[in-house]
């Protein structure tokens, strides 16, 4: 069985702006644009205390002003916000490495293959993360990532939540349909005009009916998603551990020449790469592929990281000294390896 959980920042925006400044703690606050009310501008989220009072994302901050002319209003400190999210997905991270980030102040966790209850691995992430940033979350458990979304939503702030198999019908069928991930405003109206406003009414149409409607994948896509079915696996970032170029010569050649300045020129694009991506690598190594296809490397480690081309490019040359030439090079290649993060 698996055992997902998600979990969701409660009013993030507002509650590190809370945090910054704990005169903010308890009143109404709404985070937008340029934090000037009388100014174009939309609102990215209200404190539990403000949306009291109707406000809410999205809502131009105008409008938010009218219905709470005392509320606090800041402007949108994207750097601060994005710090705060990282220092919380390298929480979760501890608790399991199958985690994938949504989006700033969300994420699914994984944590089928450890030996412990999941409620009880929530209670210590919601614990972790409220010591090391003094934030709360609300966090859903379920088996699959569609459920544990519907499931942290249901009780905010500060929430814990589990829904299993046999809530479906109880829990999850009374709900709006737009509830469920992949209903936007488009296929709502569809729905509507169906006379479908729950999960439940959804889950009672036919298959046929669906495809229909909304074609085969998302028809198909609707059918399961009502029912709480979801097998689609977490999509953990991927971390590269080397990069790498190489290149099959037109014509094999043995002018050594020709082969320097490719392996020079490789070595600008693997550096180009490493600093658009945001590494640097340690360890060198060049490949060579003869005509008859015997293939060889030549590794340096360097003494530190680097995406430099000309400290990359003097390794990649010494390793490029200790092949032996004697036969026609098909190909060449440079990888560099040992990479961190700048
Ligand atoms: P949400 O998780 O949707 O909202 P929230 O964390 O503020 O509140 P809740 O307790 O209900 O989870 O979004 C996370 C952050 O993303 C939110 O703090 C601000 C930002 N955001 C926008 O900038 N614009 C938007 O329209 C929404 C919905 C969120
Ligand atoms: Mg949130």
């Amino acid at each position: 069985m698996r055992r997902v959980l998600h979990i969701d920042m409660d009013a993030f925006f507002a509650a590190v702006e809370q945090r910054r400044n704990p005169e903010l703690i308890g009143k109404p606050l709404v985070i937008g644009g340029s934090g000037d009310h009388t100014q174009r501008g939309v609102v990215a989220t209200a404190s539990y205390e403000a949306r009291k009072f109707g406000i809410h994302s999205a809502m131009p901050l105008r409008t938010a002003y009218k219905l709470c002319p005392h509320a606090v209003f800041l402007p949108v400190d994207y750097n601060e916000y994005s710090r705060v999210s990282g220092e919380i997905k390298d929480i979760l991270r501890e608790f399991s490495p199958i985690m994938q980030d949504v989006g700033i102040d969300e994420a699914f966790l994984d944590v089928s293959r450890i030996d412990k209850p999941a409620e009880e691995i929530a209670k210590e992430i919601k614990a972790k993360i409220r010591q090391e940033t003094g934030l709360t979350c609300s966090i859903g458990i379920a088996p699959n990532k569609l459920l544990a979304k519907i499931a942290s939503d249901m009780q905010k702030p500060d929430g814990l939540t589990i829904i299993t198999g046999q809530d479906i019908e109880n829990r999850i069928w009374p709900l709006p349909a737009r509830k469920l991930w992949g209903v936007g405003p488009k296929t709502e109206v569809s729905l509507k005009e169906m006379g479908v406003e729950t999960i439940g009414h959804l889950a009672s149409l036919l298959l046929d009916t669906l495809v229909e409607r909304f074609g085969t994948s998302h028809g198909a896509y609707l059918y399961e998603a009502s029912r709480g079915i979801d097998e689609s696996p977490l999509v953990t970032q991927w971390e590269p551990k080397s990069m790498s170029k190489e290149i099959t010569f037109q014509h094999d050649t043995g002018d050594w020449q020709t082969i320097a300045k490719t392996l020079a020129a490789l070595t600008r694009e693997v550096a180009n790469d490493m600093k658009q991506s945001g590494y640097r690598g340690r360890a060198v190594t060049v490949k060579i592929r003869f005509s008859d296809f015997e293939t060889h490397t030549r590794a340096k480690t360097l003494t530190g990281h680097t995406n430099a081309v000309s400290e990359i490019r003097t390794a990649a040359f010494d390793c490029l000294r200790r092949f032996e030439l004697k036969k026609k090079v098909r190909l060449v290649g440079v990888r560099l390896g040992g990479l961190e993060k700048t």
